[in-house]
């Protein structure tokens, strides 16, 4: 309670302000950012959330998108500047700067694996996702809940629970939803453009990562793999890889499944989810990244096959 009426406080009182999501923008941050620029908005400050690379265009539907820009390196020096989402300095990327040259700063997050890396942290771990600590953030602050807030949270908190079917669904995340459906969200309308809406590029790049599906560990254990060459011949961008490695974790029987997204330079972003029991933010966490129980990510070097064999030999571990 005293660290979110030091940061209401905080937020009352400076003159300028910057936003930073963590980098491969997805809806918790993207929507938490906007949400809280629109607030910071009515107190008055104009806001600028700073993003690494272009917005999916699949969150091109989102109100607010106007608060971002695209860091293009720029010198600049706020009184406050807000990390969300962000579980440790390198998902700040180049923006590290504008965090660093910031007078002070604030790391608003639910990742368990949290660094703390900021002047003042407020982590909530038991919050599906951002957008709910943010909500609540909003509603202390007095400020109304528009259409536009309201559809910005919905959108933060919808994508991190899965449309609202993986464990970190509470009763209080069905709460402050019931709060923004009454202050207009349209949820049809979201849904559609959220989870049913796939573009033609993002069809035929999952047709050739689904060729290249092997299952191991006597079914426990699914590995995918996207390489540079699919994403070109399927004319696809880094986006249309997003919920790729769900299709081997929904398999019948498979408990972890890995994406292995051949990156230039023998670098491969890897992502790994589990469905149950398994920690895969352990395993993460042990090469270097970082997430939550059932979903995280890294990255590493090195040659495919071993790479392959690292990661089996993590997972065999904790399976
Ligand atoms: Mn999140």
């Amino acid at each position: 309670m005293m660290t979110k009426n030091i940061i209401i406080s905080k937020i009352k009182e400076v003159k300028t302000l910057a936003i930073l999501p963590h980098v491969s923008i997805d809806g918790d941050a993207l929507g938490s950012s906007i949400a809280l620029a629109y607030a910071v908005k009515e107190l008055g400050i104009e806001p600028v959330i700073y993003i690494e690379e272009e917005i999916p265009s699949s969150y091109g539907f989102l109100p607010g998108i106007e608060f971002t820009k695209v860091y293009q390196g720029e010198k600049e020096n706020y009184d406050l500047v807000l990390a969300l989402d962000t579980g440790d300095t390198g998902r700040l990327g180049k923006r590290i700067d504008i965090f660093n040259a910031a007078s002070y700063t604030i790391n608003i997050d639910h990742h368990m694996t949290n660094t703390e890396f900021a002047d003042l942290n407020y982590v909530q771990t038991s919050s599906s996702a951002t957008g709910e600590i943010i909500y609540q953030f909003i509603k202390m602050m007095g400020i109304p809940l528009t259409k536009e807030i309201s559809t910005c949270i919905y959108v933060a908190i919808a994508t991190d629970t899965g449309g609202f079917r993986y464990s970190n669904t509470t009763s209080i995340t069905h709460q402050i939803i019931s709060d923004l459906i009454n202050n207009g969200v349209d949820v049809a309308e979201v849904s559609q453009l959220l989870f049913e809406t796939v573009s033609l590029s993002k069809t035929k790049l999952t047709g050739m990562a689904v060729q290249t599906l092997e299952i191991l560990e006597n079914g426990k254990v699914a590995f995918i793999t996207v390489t540079e060459s699919m994403i070109k011949d399927a004319d696809a961008k880094e986006e249309d890889c997003d919920g790729i490695v769900n299709i081997g974790r929904n398999i019948k029987g498979v408990e972890v499944a890995v994406l292995v997204r051949e990156k230039e330079n023998e670098s491969y972003k890897i992502n790994l989810r589990s469905k149950k029991y398994v920690d895969v933010s352990i395993i993460a966490n042990k090469l270097g990244g970082g997430g939550h129980k059932n979903a995280a990510g890294c990255t590493i070097e090195g040659n495919m096959e071993d790479i392959k064999q690292i990661l089996l030999k993590e997972i065999r571990e904790v399976l």
